[in-house]
């Protein structure tokens, strides 16, 4: 049995974005069951947690064998590799998803990450309406070469596999900027991989806990936490 660790409280534009939610997903894609373990910004400081989690960051995994985990694009691929509905067999089957895992977190979630955090964090500040223009720029120039290689392909390689996962949340992140939408083939993707019955419980599972939340409590934990500043879970 694993353990996830994810948080118990996030407001409400983080919501559906948390990086739980790809580790979520892996875990119901490859039918292992889990516990989660919810955790608040005040739990992220204490020395046990970052035994477990050096940054003190979510997610982190913790399973029975003893083995503790995080990065999630690391605990995607553990659970990958113990999954044939996630890897290819192959061993030049698995290095091509492992390229492209690794496209998603280096390539695409750096400028679509600093793009996003300008309108979540730091809208209506000078400053950032001056970056805009170059994070923007940035991001669809990715997104660009992306859809490029995509073309009329269902998925990156030949068949669905973990990096098409962490593709799908990392692309997530621009949903609420529209950036998406210029590419209506690229968008449709986007919709196939939402429908798909793993990423639909994973993502009911992860925003169970936020269906209560109070609002005083919510007021407290707004900030960008990836910045230093107080503890909110950033995209
Ligand atoms: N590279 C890390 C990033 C983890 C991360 O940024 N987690 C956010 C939530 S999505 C978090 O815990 N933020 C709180 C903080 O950084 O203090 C991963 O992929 O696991």
């Amino acid at each position: 049995m694993i353990t996830l660790t994810a948080f118990r409280l996030v407001p409400p534009f983080a919501q559906g974005q948390v990086r739980d939610l790809r580790v979520r997903w892996a875990l119901e894609a490859a039918g292992f069951p889990y516990a989660e373990r919810l955790v608040g910004a005040e739990d992220l400081q204490t020395d046990g947690y970052r035994a477990l989690q050096p940054f003190g960051q979510v997610p982190a995994i913790e399973a029975d064998d003893g083995l503790r985990l995080f990065e999630s694009g690391a605990i995607v691929l553990h659970i990958a590799e113990g999954c044939p509905a996630l890897m290819p067999a192959d061993a030049n089957g698995r290095a091509r998803a492992a390229a492209w895992m690794f496209a998603a977190l280096n390539t695409l979630e750096p400028p679509i990450t600093e793009f996003a955090r300008l309108d979540f964090f730091h809208a209506g500040e000078a400053w950032a309406a001056a970056r805009r223009p170059g994070a923007l720029a940035a991001a669809q120039k990715r997104l660009a070469e992306l859809a490029d290689w995509l073309g009329d392909r269902d998925h990156l390689e030949d068949r669905f596999t973990a990096a098409d996962l962490l593709m799908t949340t990392v692309l997530r992140i621009l949903r609420r900027s529209g950036i998406v939408n210029e590419w209506p083939a690229f968008e449709a993707h986007q919709e196939r991989r939402e429908a798909r019955p793993a990423f639909r419980k994973a993502l009911a599972d992860h925003l169970r806990p936020f269906a209560t939340q109070p609002e005083e409590e919510l007021a407290n934990e707004r900030g960008d936490p990836s910045g230093g500043e107080p503890a909110t879970p950033p995209p």
